[in-house]
């Protein structure tokens, strides 16, 4: 049972801390954090039942580990994937030569076209596997994998960020670094 109201509860957290803290009546600092002490009360008021061990046990147990604290505990943030401006100061990173894109064989056509888009996020994603890239890609549909030349990009300039929670980020991928030849079903 705690396992299923976790992931739910996971769930609204991604919301609130990524797309819509106006959802519980909070609001975000710049850098993403909100006021641990003020989401659970306002959670709490949605009528689902969170407490600060719930929290706890969500940011540590949470399969992507998609949220963390600070180091008091006061505060928390979703660690990527936001729609909302944040600033995360993620470090700049050198990334491997190649990374992953997964998404669905639907989008395809128009990626080749417009390249890999933001879309509604901050960043592009890309993963370090196959695996993972997989994982991402079929929660659209039918899974295809992009592998992406990195090389190609940093020679124009692209930058690279990894989040905490291992994402590598990045802005729009125009079609030609992708390496067409070796995508993966
Ligand atoms: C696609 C999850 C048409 C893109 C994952 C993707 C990730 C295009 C979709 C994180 C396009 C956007 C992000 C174009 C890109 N035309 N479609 N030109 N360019 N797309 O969910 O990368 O579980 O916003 O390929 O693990 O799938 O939320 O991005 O399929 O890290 O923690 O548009 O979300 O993390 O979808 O996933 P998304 P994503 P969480």
């Amino acid at each position: 049972m705690r396992k299923v109201d976790d992931v739910k509860l996971g769930k609204f957290l991604s919301l609130v801390l990524r797309h819509k803290p106006e959802t519980i009546g909070i609001t975000l600092d710049k850098n993403g954090w909100a006021d641990v002490k003020e989401l659970i009360e306002k959670v709490r008021l949605s009528e689902r039942y969170i407490d600060m061990e719930i929290l706890e046990r969500i940011v540590r147990e949470n399969s992507k580990k998609r949220y963390s604290f600070n180091e008091d505990k006061t505060k928390i943030r979703a660690s990527q994937g936001h729609s909302i401006e944040v600033e995360l100061n993620l470090k700049k990173m050198t990334p491997p030569k190649i990374l992953y894109h997964g998404t669905a064989t639907r989008f395809l056509e128009s990626i080749k076209e417009k390249g890999i888009l933001k879309m509604n996020r901050q960043y592009v994603h890309l993963s370090m596997d196959i695996e993972t890239a997989r994982n991402v890609g079929q929660r659209h549909g039918e899974v295809i994998i992009l592998p992406i030349d990195i090389e190609g990009l940093e020679s124009i300039g692209h930058k690279f960020y990894l989040s905490e929670n291992k994402v590598w980020l990045c802005d729009d991928i125009p079609s030609r670094y992708i390496l067409w030849d070796k995508v993966i079903r």
